[in-house]
């Protein structure tokens, strides 16, 4: 009883006589007849609907033919929408903020596809589910949806999602707005189960302008124990919350045939539980003598739940309503009884029922939601740009990524147009899109110049707009932020684009560029080049009077790295012939190295310096192998990948490939290369280039990428420090059909940065590269040969472990930076490289932790140098795994 009580509550609103003319006008409403091209008024109820041409932009119009429409059927219903196309179709209204709005869709199917069958779909209020709209068992059953709803912005969405039972449709979507005194709830919207006229004959149906807000009151279904009673005079129904419902309303209600019978009617809680809101209207409709009385008790699932006696005023409206939601379970039985001393039975004369709604989903971000509106306009994207941009998440738009949180509104991180044929300029809206992280225009015919504001944006770290018709000089900004890291840019493929800044340009002309290069495996540099490199910079270095440091007077930190999209490089999709080969190597006049697979020559197409792999005839690698490693490498772009310019295919003595041109050669040989010192900063900066190259095959490449092979002489390093992974053409594509973790193969990879548990498992999964990484990590720390022979610790791991035990950092660090670092960030590496090594995979972190980490080990180095990079925020792998080279 006390636990009852608890959830009920209910008052009496005895209202005082009041004769107010109330005008019937249509202000505020919104009356939308779908499928009809014109506007009109309704002659039955005088109201005046538009058609929907301006509130949607797809589906078919229909009109129903005369045959099929009943005499008196109202004429928004003669003609609707249907969505034949898509999952989720939308219609957008303007509302008035705060307004509490009736919203009510209408659906009269009548046949009109000849089917014979009714559908049955899915209603959204914008990102909320709202109800499945089923017909029952007749073709020309009216279903009308309702909900009352606070607008919580100034738009409203209603959205017809095709859930695989037909083709969904709309007759009328009609908004009114309602006084915020009535129908309030706790919490919630409400939707409406029954809105009952008792004792009114079962083909009246009221609605405006009887009823001002237009609610539509329809007769019961017959109560054999119950009676109508009517009045012929007009009720007065000015109550002080405003429910006012019609006087026509009023005056039919029931009372019961044997009055000291209860009065009862119930209603069962399906898909419960739920939570209700009950409006009962009375208004004594009898003049009573003397000697009468009418009193009675209301009781829920036979508790009390009005407290007082009902006195029921005459020919006034009075409303007893819930204050708070009713929870029960299963099922709601009043009774209404008649009290003692009461001479006539209890009488209703109409009743509301309402389910509270939820409508959980935020909405995206209003200024996003403008931005990318903005942006489907200047461009005409159709696609399924309907409904809210990201919500709910099963329907978020085609192309864009939204970032989710409980709290939070979703906002738009990502916009891949890619191969949307968009003509004219960037669009200046998509500065709008705060969050954006990814931007990929791609394959499109953009114009004109890249944007400033690009570079303006805080969080945007890949930009993508390779394959357009850009032209100009790329903004100076951007490129600075690409150098630091922060940024990844794409724009080859736009013959008219300059992505050199001016100082770049002038660098290039006095560097004379030096001639290491490795490509592929294991490559052997060729000490005497070297030697002569050294020499050539040396003396540079001294002229710039930086002492003994081989590197460039500035720090390749801040140097640009070349770029020039007037060259092939940039456009890597091209076979070569044999000839091409033969003339790009000067009949492969300088061999560079060589390796497993075979000779690699240096070469020069067009204005671009390159690397030529011949693969040997004896190679292992088969014609398909290299046919399936040439796909894959024309497909995954990274600025940390080496790239693939081209290859020839010209039979089993004339297969090769074309790389960019790595002008330091391998990490390996530089670290173990007694001349040349890596500053403990460019470390941290080629350690991260590495961990983003990998984590892009990772997390950027569907399916993942597993290189197999991460090792120090598989990292490539171009004339500015700048680092790229190499041979991951000999990777394994990572199936992800079927939920499978891990792949089975041969074992490949190099001793010392192979997997423990790979090794013994044959089990390949990405952690298998966190593995090998950690280990060029500890490399990069220590510049010690990863497993010494006749070290009795002999591997990397168990040297840097037993001597951090003793808690000497500078006891493993490569004692050429000693004196140059901050040992914080040399910690910091360190914990990045044990844990990347740790046995269990498991406790490994991923490539998308480890840039993080990565990142913030090198601000710590810079900060203590007084500078920073960018502190952009990593685009999380959860982003990243559904894009990648194939989705492009
Ligand atoms: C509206 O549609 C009807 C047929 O449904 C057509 O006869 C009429 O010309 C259309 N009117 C306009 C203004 O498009
Ligand atoms: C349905 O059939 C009627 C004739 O029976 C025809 O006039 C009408 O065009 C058909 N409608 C559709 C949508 O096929
Ligand atoms: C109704 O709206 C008025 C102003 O529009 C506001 O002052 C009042 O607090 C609102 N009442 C409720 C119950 O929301
Ligand atoms: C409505 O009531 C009339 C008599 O009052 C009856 O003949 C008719 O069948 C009823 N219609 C429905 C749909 O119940
Ligand atoms: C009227 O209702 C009362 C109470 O439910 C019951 O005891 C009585 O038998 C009923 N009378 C008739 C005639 O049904
Ligand atoms: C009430 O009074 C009227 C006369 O005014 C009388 O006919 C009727 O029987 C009385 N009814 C009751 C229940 O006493
Ligand atoms: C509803 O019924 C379930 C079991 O059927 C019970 O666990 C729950 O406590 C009930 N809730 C209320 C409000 O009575
Ligand atoms: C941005 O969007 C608005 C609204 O669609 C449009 O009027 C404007 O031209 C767009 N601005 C640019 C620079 O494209
Ligand atoms: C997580 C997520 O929403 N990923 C989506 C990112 O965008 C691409 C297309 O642009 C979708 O395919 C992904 O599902």
């Amino acid at each position: 009883m006390a636990k009852l009580k608890a959830f009920l509550s209910a008052f009496i609103a005895t209202l005082p006589l009041l004769h107010l003319v109330h005008a019937q006008t249509q202000q505020g409403f919104i009356s939308i007849d779908c499928g009809s091209n014109s506007s009109y008024t309704e002659p039955a109820t005088g109201i005046n609907y538009v058609s929907d041409s301006n509130y949607v932009q797809t589906g078919l119009a229909i009109t129903l033919p005369p045959s099929r429409r009943s005499s008196t059927l109202q004429k928004q219903l003669w003609s609707l929408r249907s969505f034949p196309d898509g999952t989720r179709n939308c219609y957008t209204i303007k509302l008035k903020l705060g307004t509490k709005y009736l919203i009510r869709a209408s659906f009269l199917y009548a046949n009109y596809d000849n089917q014979s069958t009714t559908p049955e779909f899915d209603l959204y209020f914008g990102p909320d589910f709202w109800v499945t709209v089923k017909f029952g068992d007749s073709i020309n059953n009216i279903i009308e949806e309702e909900i009352i709803h606070i607008a919580i912005s100034n738009q409203a969405q209603v959205c017809l999602v095709n859930n695989g039972n037909g083709v969904p449709f709309l007759s009328a979507l009609e908004l009114r707005p309602l006084p915020n005194t009535t129908y309030v709830t706790i919490s919630g919207s409400l939707s409406t189960l029954f809105r009952l006229d008792i004792g009114a004959p079962n083909d009246t149906f009221i609605r405006f302008p009887d009823d001002i807000y237009d609610r539509v009151w329809s007769p019961p279904t017959p109560l054999v124990k119950w009676t109508p009673i009517t009045a012929s005079l007009p009720i007065n129904n000015n109550d002080s919350p405003g429910f006012m419902a019609p006087s026509k309303v009023l005056s039919t209600a029931s009372t019961v045939i044997n009055a000291s019978a209860p009065m009862e009617f119930y209603w069962d809680d399906v898909n419960g539980p739920n939570q209700y809101y009950v409006y009962m209207y009375f208004a004594e409709l009898q003049e009573l003598k003397a000697n009468q009385s009418r009193l009675f008790k209301i009781y829920l699932n036979d508790q009390l739940w009005v407290a007082d006696n009902i006195l029921v005023s005459y020919l006034t409206e009075n409303v007893v309503r819930s204050i708070a939601p009713l929870t029960l379970n299963d099922t709601y039985d009043f009774k209404l009884i008649m009290s003692e001393g009461s001479t006539l039975p209890p009488i209703l004369n109409a009743i509301e029922i309402y389910k509270v709604m939820n409508f959980p989903q935020l909405t995206t971000e209003q200024d996003d939601v403008d931005g990318i509106k903005s942006i489907k306009n200047d461009y005409g994207v159709t696609k399924n740009w309907q409904g809210d941009p990201c919500a709910p998440k099963m329907f978020a738009w085609q192309g864009i990524n939204c970032s989710y949180d409980a709290s939070n509104p979703p906002r738009i991180t990502g916009l891949d147009l890619s191969s949307n044929g968009l003509t004219g300029e960037i669009s200046a809206n998509i500065s709008s899109l705060a969050k954006l992280a990814f931007l990929d225009l791609s394959n499109n015919n953009l114009s004109g110049a890249v944007p400033d504001f690009l570079a303006e944006m805080p969080l945007l770290t890949v930009i993508d707009l390779s394959g357009n018709n850009l032209s100009g000089q790329v903004p100076a900004s951007l490129i600075d932020k690409r150098n630091k890291g922060s940024l990844s840019l794409s724009m080859e493929g736009n013959p008219y684009l300059d992505g050199t800044s001016p100082s770049e340009k002038k660098k290039k002309n006095n560097i004379v560029v030096p001639i290491v290069a490795a490509v592929g495996g294991a490559l052997i540099i060729l000490a005497l080049i070297l030697a002569s490199i050294y020499f050539i910079r040396r003396k540079r270095s001294s002229k710039g009077g930086t002492g003994p440091s081989l590197m460039e007077p500035h720090s390749p930190i801040n140097s640009e790295v070349q770029l020039n999209p007037h060259e092939p490089l940039q456009t890597p999709s091209r076979q070569l012939s044999y000839s091409d080969i033969l003339k790009m190597t000067n009949n492969f006049g300088r061999l560079l190295g060589e390796g497993g697979f075979g000779k690699v020559y240096y070469g020069v197409m067009g204005n671009t310096e390159v690397a030529v792999k011949m693969l040997s005839p004896k190679s292992a690698q088969g014609y398909r192998e290299f046919q399936a490693e040439v796909d894959l490498l024309l497909r995954v772009h990274h600025r940390n990948l080496t790239g693939l310019v081209g290859y020839c295919n010209e039979g089993e003595t004339k297969m090769g490939l074309v790389y960019e041109y790595m002008a330091k050669g391998n990490l390996g040989s530089v670290l173990s290369d007694g001349r040349v010192v890596l500053r403990w900063e460019e470390r941290l900066q080629i350690g991260l280039d590495s961990a983003q190259g990998l984590e892009y095959l990772h997390n950027g490449c569907r399916p993942p990428i597993i290189h197999r092979d991460i090792k120090s002489c598989n990292i490539l390093l171009n004339e500015y420090l700048q680092a790229k992974l190499a041979d991951f053409g000999l990777s394994r594509a990572f199936p992800m059909e079927g939920g499978a973790t891990h792949v089975t193969t041969k074992v490949v990879g190099t001793p010392g940065y192979l997997d423990p548990e790979y090794y013994t498992s044959y089990k390949l999964t990405e952690k298998s590269d966190v593995y090998s990484f950690g280990i060029v990590i500890l490399e990069l720390i220590t510049g010690r040969p990863v497993l010494v022979k006749t070290s009795e610790k002999s591997h990397i791991i168990q040297w840097v472990d037993s001597n951090i035990n003793q808690g000497d950092i500078y006891s493993i660090i490569d004692p050429k930076i000693k004196d140059d670092c901050n040992t914080n960030s040399v910690w910091k590496a360190v914990d990045i490289g044990m844990s990347c090594t740790a046995r269990n995979p498991i406790n490994r972190p991923t490539m998308s932790h480890v840039v993080t980490e990565l990142k913030e080990c090198l601000n710590l180095e810079l900060n203590q140098r007084g500078h920073q990079i960018d502190s952009a925020t990593t685009i999380s792998s959860n982003f990243h795994s559904e894009m990648g080279p194939m989705a492009r």
